[in-house]
């Protein structure tokens, strides 16, 4: 039990993270434009300076651009169409000669180095990047070549080796992670009176596994019995497939998942990680590269008539 705290705490803090440290590199860039102004305009009272007194009415010029340059220094800030525009990851705002915010890839050097190994990320092209944005920045600089195309974030963690999944765990694979799933909801209930980590619905959602007795209590089960108990006590995994979607529906959260905003399910502590991709590849119905809910619910063997996007809070 203690393993998936641990591992959800990870991916918490981890989802947490991604998007303060965006808000933060945002915060950078946009503290050096406004430095660059601020150099500019003190040049120029330095260029005018010995000609002050010469000619007063030229001071007095002087003054009024000075102050026409605070002026607009200070509608730049206020107005500073980068503040509200949001780029995906890999891509900060800039603006162009009309002041329009546009997004352009970020230069992988201004990413913050990882502060340990854990902020490393393994790619599909089986290449370990410094930190996510170095992985993203990366990828946006090959937009629109095959490469890029090709390249996702795997997993969380440098790169190692995965064993190759077999067919015979393939179908193992949704039967122990739906009962995962349903444990990891369950222990998250128990320990959230300090944490906050459910909604309110949430927990209400969660209590009625909880207090169900007929629950199947975490362990080494059988598949056999996984399999049983999921026939027997079907409702009580329709929410934690829901829920685990629209946890990993993050980067953005648009109703599908992307190869990448699954790297969190490639980590130690998932049951069969070494799965996770053959599986959701065999998710992907349409072969369109996202993973819809419906195509995930199905996945997990919940009926169509029970996929419930309200079920995502
Ligand atoms: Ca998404
Ligand atoms: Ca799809």
């Amino acid at each position: 039990m203690r393993v998936w705290i641990v591992f959800l705490l990870c991916l918490a803090g981890h989802a947490m993270a991604a998007p303060t440290e965006e808000t933060i590199e945002e915060d950078i860039i946009a503290e050096e434009d406004i430095i660059a102004e601020e150099d500019i305009i003190v040049e120029e009272p330095v260029v005018e300076e010995p000609e002050v007194g010469a000619n007063p009415v030229q001071v007095e010029v002087g003054e009024f651009d000075e102050a026409i340059d605070i002026f607009e220094e200070e509608q730049v800030l206020a107005d500073n169409p980068c503040l509200d525009y949001h780029c995906k990851k890999g891509k900060v705002c800039e603006v162009d000669d009309d002041n329009t915010p546009m997004c352009v890839c970020q230069d992988p050097s201004t990413c913050a180095s990882a502060e340990g190994e854990f902020e490393h990320v393994c790619g599909t092209n089986n290449a370990t990047y410094d930190t996510s944005c170095h992985f993203f920045a990366t990828k946006c600089a090959l937009e629109g070549t095959k490469k890029g195309h090709k390249l996702h974030l795997d997993y969380i963690g440098p790169c190692k080796y995965i064993d190759a999944c077999l067919d015979s765990e393939l179908s193992e694979f949704p039967l122990r992670m739906r009962d995962w799933l349903k444990n990891v909801l369950v222990t998250l209930y128990e320990r959230d009176e300090e944490n906050n980590l459910l909604t309110e619905k949430q927990k209400l959602r969660v209590k009625k596994i909880f207090e169900n007795e007929k629950r199947l209590q975490a362990g080494e089960h059988s598949l056999d019995l996984l399999a049983h108990d999921f026939e027997k006590n079907y409702n009580m995994y329709i929410f934690p497939v829901h829920w685990q979607f629209g946890q990993l529906d993050q980067h953005p959260v648009d109703g599908y998942l992307t190869h990448s905003e699954l790297s969190p399910l490639r980590a130690p502590l998932i049951p069969m990680e070494h799965c996770t991709t053959r599986f959701f590849e065999e998710c992907d119905a349409d072969s369109d590269k996202y993973i819809a809910l419906e195509e995930w619910a199905s996945c997990f063997g919940i009926k169509d008539q029970d996929v419930d996007k309200d079920l995502i809070i």
